[in-house]
């Protein structure tokens, strides 16, 4: 796609021996906590990520000693589905080689945080002792593949896990350099013996991301995804999916050339063809990607400078068939549902709001251990939500007691006694474990909900479901752009406001207001929340409003996210 050479990545690829690089020496080297810089960029395709504390940084300097190293450990969970056994033996590891916590992600995996290097090889094998694994959890190639997490509400939902199971599967990288580093297997040292078929030796231009939405359900936020499908649902019956491409939220402060932007639905495919479809795409973007430049490398800038029509016609080329006709649908909300369900065979569900997807104990709140503890008597199984939130799910109505006591005991099930408002944020990581944050995000957002929470109350909206998201920066982690309202970190204690996503999580959200300091936010909200209680339309959305009353403009593709005109804003003030 472009005739500036290659990112320094390519290079460290092509010459890892399908991503072996020197991991294993690196992991042997007791000299130091750290692995080398290209090693660094390879881990990553086996789910890990150097970091450190950035709590811990700048006493560590004053003291001469060199930063608190340590990884990140990210678990693929297809679909995000975890048996009690998987729970109890990744709960064990956190506390044992981890910081005692698990991290709930945004797109239904776990983490852990704070393994140490000499913890790192004990930790990924014991998890796939639980057969669970970490290879592509994060890494230029097909990552998590997220679906509705509850496949129990219906036949289609069922059907849909089986294929985001099957979309992992066939695109996990096929090099035994995991098994070698990781579980001892056998050394191959030869690449000549070894290919990937899909990706090659030079894998992804860059991260690659798919999710399968079940409407009226968008709960895994399809539009941020490099590609997605939707069921269509007629007379009951899956008949196929529609196809989106091009979704993504990263973006760069203050740079034009760089947006979040939405997926765009570019046709119709049968059930059977879903993984050829996904094949081709990925095929596609290997070898149209921008590979010289990593901040201009997803799919989304490819379709948006090529446009979506030469798009299709290189896909239909690899496909060797057209995609039909895109077909109707219609999504409501982009959130979970919190509380108990019954499915039509009578047995229970259980979606737990988790705050910042953190599984972890504090004396007020031992969430970590009654999680353990319901493990220890759950016949069924856990599902991460892309929301951050768990659901237990299956329980037979005769264990239906034995988990409700214990759900009482731990004091788990308060989902009732949060706001709306609470219900439906999301925060990233952010500090102190992300390299990349600018700003507090996990630890902050709570507190600042409790101050809009009075605001809220205020004005009556205590169960109005607004959606609100805030990252550490604007790589959009927690998928800000397309919240009624983010808080996208610019500096310590800072943050840039933006207004207007939609509710469904079909549209983009616009800059409000830039830098405002965090002390200043919930005072900058307040009108705004005060004139939607008084002035909107019956079941109008928040972020609805916040276009009609002229706040912010509509933001209507990607490109348009930096331009903030609304001719359209009727001033009902
Ligand atoms: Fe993310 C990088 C955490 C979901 C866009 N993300 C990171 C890193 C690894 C920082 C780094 O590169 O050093 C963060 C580690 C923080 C930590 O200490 O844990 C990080 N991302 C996360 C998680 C854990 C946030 C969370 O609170 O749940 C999510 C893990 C998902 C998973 O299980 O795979 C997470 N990241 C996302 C999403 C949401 C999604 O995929 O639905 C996005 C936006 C969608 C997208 O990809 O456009 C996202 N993360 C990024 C980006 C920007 C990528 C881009 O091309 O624009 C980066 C930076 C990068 O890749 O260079 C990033
Ligand atoms: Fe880190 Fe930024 Fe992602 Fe938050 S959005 S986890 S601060 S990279």
């Amino acid at each position: 796609m472009s005739e500036k050479p290659p990112s320094a990545n390519e290079a460290i690829k092509a010459n890892s021996n399908y991503l072996r690089g020197t991991i294993a020496a690196g992991l042997a080297d007791a000299s130091t906590a750290t692995m080398p810089e290209a090693d660094q960029q390879l881990l990553k395709f086996h789910g890990t990520y150097q970091q450190d504390d950035r709590d811990l940084r700048a006493a560590r300097r004053k003291q001469g000693l060199e930063k608190a190293y340590a990884f990140l450990v990210r678990i693929r969970v297809p679909g995000g589905v975890a048996s009690p056994a998987q729970w109890l033996e990744v709960d064990r590891l956190a506390g044992e080689f981890a910081n005692g916590t698990i991290k709930l992600t945004t797109r239904q995996a776990l983490q852990f945080h704070g393994v140490i290097k000499t913890n790192l090889k004990h930790t990924i094998a014991q998890l796939n002792q639980a057969a669970l694994d970490t290879i592509a959890a994060c890494g230029d190639v097909n990552r998590n593949v997220m679906c509705n997490p509850n496949p129990h509400l219906s036949s289609v939902h069922a059907g849909v896990l089986k294929l985001a199971q099957g979309l992992s599967d066939h695109l996990t990288p096929q090099t035994r350099a995991y098994h070698e580093i990781w579980l001892d297997g056998e050394t191959i040292h030869t690449s000549e013996d070894e290919v990937e078929p899909i990706y090659g030796k030079t894998y992804l231009p860059r991260k690659f991301k798919i999710a399968i939405a079940v409407p009226p359900s968008n709960d895994v936020d399809v539009f941020a995804n490099d590609l997605s499908f939707i069921a269509i649902i007629e007379a009951g019956q899956l008949v196929g999916f529609n196809v989106a491409v091009g979704g993504g939220m990263g973006m760069s402060h203050g740079v034009d050339g760089s947006f979040p932007r939405l997926a765009e639905v570019i046709g119709f495919c049968q059930p059977g063809q879903v993984i050829d479809v996904a094949e081709k795409v990925v095929l596609v973007q290997r070898d149209f990607g921008d590979r010289s430049d990593r901040r201009h490398a997803r799919l989304k800038y490819t379709i948006e400078e090529r446009g979506s029509a030469w798009f299709s016609a290189e896909l239909h080329r690899y496909l060797g068939y057209e995609l039909e006709a895109a077909r109707a649908y219609q999504f409501d909300d982009n959130g979970d549902r919190y509380g108990w369900f019954e499915d039509e065979r009578g047995f229970f569900h259980l979606n737990l709001f988790i705050q910042g997807g953190r599984v972890l104990d504090t004396p007020a709140y031992p969430l970590r251990s009654g999680l353990r503890e319901i493990a220890k008597i759950h016949q069924g199984d856990f599902r991460l939500t892309a929301n951050q939130n768990l659901v237990i799910a299956n329980i037979s109505p005769a264990r239906r007691p034995a988990i409700e006591q214990l759900l009482a005991q731990y004091a788990i099930n308060d989902s009732h006694l949060k706001s709306a408002l609470r219900l439906n944020s999301l925060a990233c990581v952010a500090l102190p474990t992300c390299g990349l944050a600018l700003a507090e995000a996990e630890r902050y957002l709570p507190d600042l909900l409790t101050e809009l929470e009075q605001v809220i109350e205020a004005n009556g909206l205590r169960h109005d479901a607004i959606t609100i998201r805030m990252t550490g920066c604007a790589n959009g982690c927690a998928r800000p752009f397309l919240a009624e309202i983010a808080f996208v970190g610019r500096a310590p204690g800072r943050y840039n406001v933006y207004l207007g996503g939609g509710f469904a999580g079909q549209r983009l959200s616009k800059l409000y207001r830039e830098s405002v300091r965090a002390e200043a936010i919930t005072g900058l909200l307040e009108p705004l929340i005060a004139h939607y209680a008084r002035a909107r339309n019956d079941g109008e959305r928040f972020g609805d409003f916040c276009i009609r009353a002229g706040y912010v403009a509509a933001t209507r593709q990607g490109a348009d996210f930096h331009h903030n005109l609304n001719p359209d804003a009727l001033n009902i003030r």
